[in-house]
Parts: structure tokens; sequence; C-alpha cells
């Protein structure tokens, strides 16, 4: 039995893409980590952090959206969403954390600051340096992705699931990707999916 803690618009949504995809039975549980409920003591014991996502699969948990997106590739996913190589292997770990490390924190301040917070609790200047931080990685993005639908092996893989999940937080802060037209054309290829609607309820 696998259960996914953490309501669809939270880092949840990038794990349950990867479960949606692999079409696999799961309880959802939709705690919201702007509520007290993610330091109810019950939950605490599986993520001592007090954080969204959490991954339970038999009496297996784990936490940190990427590392559960990683085992639920390789476990379930086998030619579906993982990859034979290990060079190809090496490049999903290089986009994920490409991803991670170089944009999801402004990606996350552009959603916060242009539509989540209050109009009184945002902060341009934020938003500004946000928009700035995340020019070179996408440059160096859109250089990689000319000529590719996918970010490894020319197949779909948990890279573009989890980098076009990172972006998606831009894409819902009004970030204008248009000045990188690979970027947006894979995005709004990667986010089309009926897995992604399904789960956003698009
Ligand atoms: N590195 C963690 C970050 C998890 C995280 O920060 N989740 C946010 C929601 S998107 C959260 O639970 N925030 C509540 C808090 O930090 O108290 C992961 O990727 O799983």
């Amino acid at each position: 039995m696998i259960t996914l803690y953490g309501i669809e618009w939270s880092r949840a949504k990038y794990v349950l893409f990867t479960l949606t995809e692999l079409n696999l039975d799961f309880q959802h549980v939709k705690i919201n980590p702007f509520e007290e409920e993610k330091n109810a003591p019950e939950y605490l014991k599986l993520n001592p952090l007090g954080q969204v996502p959490t991954l339970v699969d038999g009496d297996f948990v784990l936490t940190e959206a990427m590392a559960i997106n990683f085992y639920l590739a390789r476990k379930y996913g086998a030619g579906k969403l993982w990859v034979n190589r290990l060079e190809d292997e090496a490049l999903i770990y290089k986009w994920t954390f490409f991803a991670i490390t170089q944009m999801e924190a402004a990606c996350v301040d552009l959603i916060l600051h242009r539509k989540v917070f209050d109009e009184k609790d945002r902060d341009i200047n934020v938003v500004q340096a946000a928009e700035q931080k995340l020019i070179k990685p996408l440059q160096v993005l859109n250089d990689y992705l000319a000529g590719k639908d996918f970010l490894v092996g020319n197949q779909f893989s948990v890279a573009d699931i989890n980098l076009a999940g990172v972006l998606s937080y831009a894409q819902g802060g009004k970030y204008d990707f248009s000045r990188f037209g690979n970027v947006a054309r894979f995005l709004g290829a990667i986010l089309s999916r009926p897995a992604y609607k399904k789960v956003v309820g698009g």
C-alpha cells in the first residue's frame, strides 16, 4: 500500500505527477503545509521537519520529493520513467539537482509573491531578484533543449517530471518564458500531459 502526504499544489505535486504517470494505486492524504496539521505528532513521526511530501510504501517511509521520485521511477517505472544506461541515469540526477539547486527557490518565490500571498505581503524586490536569478540557468537549459523533446535519452523520464515540476511554480508565478523558446516548448509539452493535468485538476 502506497500513501502520499501533501496537497497537490505543494511540492507533493512532483510526486503525484509520477504516481499518476505510473498509474499506481495510492492513498492521498492532503496535508496543507500552511496549516498546523503538518505538526501533528503522528505526522512528525514520518517527517520530523513537518514538511510535505512524505511517501509511505509498505513499511518504508521516505521524505524529499526528488528522492521519492527517483525511488518510484526505479521501483515501478523501469522502461517508462527510468533509463538503462548509467550515463542517462547520471543525467537524470544532473537535471534534477540543477532544477532544485539553481531554480527551485526562485520559482517558489515567484508563485508566492505573485499569486499565493495576500497583496500586502508581496515583495516586488523578491520577484525581481528571482527573475534575475533564473536568467542564467534558463539560458543554459534553453541551449541544451535545442532540438530535444526530453531531457534524457530521447525519452520521457522522471527528469522531465522533476524539472518541469519545479518550473511549473514559475509559470504559476506568471514568469514570461517567451525569450527561452526551447524551454517554453518543453514546459508546454510536459505540463500538457494527461497525468499532470489530472494532478492539478486541469
Ligand atoms: N526539500 C524538501 C522541501 C519540502 C518543503 O519545503 N515543502 C513545503 C511545501 S512545498 C513545506 O512543507 N513547507 C512547510 C514548512 O516548511 O514548514 C522536498 O523537496 O521535499
